[in-house]
């Protein structure tokens, strides 16, 4: 039998009202993992492709047992059910809603298909603000280095919290 793990997934878009598909996609996930908890909502400046919108960025942690490529394949059908179309031509071009697998337990995974820890995290404030107000004490397994101090050497990338109203980290949200 598979032990229950703690798991980190980053969330970010910036399509067709970025905050309802962040919220669909939490719905989703909850279904996924047990015990969810989201971070607040930030709207960040685009990094990588600078010509497109903000997009708004959320981390959400919960416990799983499935393995990690079951929960990868789960999260990309429910990226393809939130309506997220891949353009190969900008692969970090505009998107309603992107999963990513920040962490899975303390693994280090280093397949084709999943790299956990994600490989770009360590270099992005719009994932590392968001995954350090769920646990600011939290380590890369690779390096053993806490996430925030490498979130402490980084330069100012635009990150910006959002008043999202009645919003909680408790996964419920008042009102429309
Ligand atoms: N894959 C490998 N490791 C993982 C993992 N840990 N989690 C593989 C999820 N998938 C992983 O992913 C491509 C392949 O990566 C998958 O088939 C999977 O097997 P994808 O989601 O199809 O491609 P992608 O989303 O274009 O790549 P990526 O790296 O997730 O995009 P990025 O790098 O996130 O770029 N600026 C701001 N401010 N905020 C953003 O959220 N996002 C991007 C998108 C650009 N700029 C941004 C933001
Ligand atoms: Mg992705």
């Amino acid at each position: 039998m598979t032990e229950r793990e703690l798991v980190y997934l980053g969330l970010g878009g910036n399509l067709s009202a970025p905050i309802d598909a962040l919220r669909e996609a939490i719905k989703g996930i909850d279904g996924l993992l047990s015990g969810t908890e989201c971070s607040r909502f930030y709207s960040t400046e685009p990094r990588y492709d600078l010509d497109q919108d903000r997009f708004v960025n959320a981390v959400v942690r919960g416990s799983t047992d499935l393995t990690p490529l079951e929960l990868l394949v789960k999260l990309q059908s429910l990226e393809h059910e939130l309506g997220r179309v891949r353009d190969p031509s900008r692969p970090k071009g505009p998107r309603r809603i992107d999963i990513d697998i920040l962490l899975f337990g303390n693994r280090v995974i280093d397949e084709a298909r999943l790299m956990v820890p994600h490989p770009r995290m360590g270099e992005r404030k719009f994932v590392l603000i968001p995954l350090l107000e769920l646990d600011s004490t939290i380590e890369d397994p690779r390096s053993g280095e806490a996430w925030g101090d490498q979130l402490a050497r980084l330069e100012t990338q635009g990150i910006y919290y959002m008043s999202v109203k009645d919003y909680s980290r408790s996964l419920s949200w008042g009102g429309p």
